[in-house]
């Protein structure tokens, strides 16, 4: 076991929502990554240290201690599936909602529907739940683009002011789920570490309590 707790943050919205939460909690990070090339940041606290990974890996990190907390979208924590790890908190930060979107106009197909996702996992248990006929198709970006070119009938993203949306011509066509970002912890680290953790949530939870 290290001498220091590990927090994994993914850089972008997250990072921002999350460091005033931290700082409540004593917690400076004394780099900033966006534009610091370090991926781990020390922070004003001797005994804690700040990874900078991508939002997808979030969960892994944390599902094999290599960080002892992290912070992630619900949505990316569904995806993953939350083996390993505990959610503990919701943070309320880097809030959306996860939809199924496509042409304003054009009925979605009642045979099979041609979904284009990242979100995998999520989409095919929300259609499934629903007893409707699905062939999924993985992409890892710029979802919006699949039904221009033809490549799905619609898509499952998250959608925040939905102007990405708008701007490529799609509306949002059902609510699947809201989306808010969540503290994680590694299972045995909420053991081992179950004194520093918790003294930590509390002051976290109490500036959430005060932002609202
Ligand atoms: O960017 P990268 O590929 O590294 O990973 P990522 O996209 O998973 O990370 P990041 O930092 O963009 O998002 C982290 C988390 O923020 C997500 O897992 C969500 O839980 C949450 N979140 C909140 C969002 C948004 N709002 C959001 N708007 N994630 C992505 N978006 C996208 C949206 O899909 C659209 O492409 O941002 C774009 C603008 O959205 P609109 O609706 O305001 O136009
Ligand atoms: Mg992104």
């Amino acid at each position: 076991m290290s001498d220091y707790i590990t927090i994994a943050l993914s850089k972008g919205r997250i990072f921002k929502e999350t460091i005033p939460l931290l700082k409540a909690a004593g917690i400076e990070p004394l780099d900033d990554p966006e534009t610091s090339r370090k991926l781990i940041l020390d922070t004003t606290r001797e005994d804690v240290k700040i990874v900078i990974i991508r939002a997808t890996d979030v969960p892994t990190y944390v599902q094999h201690g290599a960080a002892d907390l992290g912070v992630t979208g619900k949505d990316v924590l569904m995806e993953h599936g939350g083996e390993g790890l505990y959610e503990l908190l919701d943070l309320h930060i880097a809030q959306c909602r996860l939809m199924v979107a496509g042409f304003e106009n054009k009925p979605l197909p009642t045979d099979t529907l041609r979904v284009a996702t990242k979100f995998v996992d999520c989409a095919r248990r929300y259609f499934s739940s629903q007893r409707r006929q699905v062939e999924i198709i993985k992409l890892y970006g710029s979802m919006e683009l699949a039904p221009i070119v033809g490549l799905a009938d619609c898509i499952v993203d998250v959608v925040d002011t939905g102007g990405t949306l708008k701007a490529n011509g799609l509306v949002p066509l059902e609510h699947m789920y809201d989306i808010s970002s969540r503290m994680v912890v590694n299972k045995a680290s909420m053991k081992t570490r179950s004194t520093e953790i918790k003294a930590m949530l509390a002051q976290i939870e109490s500036a959430i309590t005060m932002e609202k």
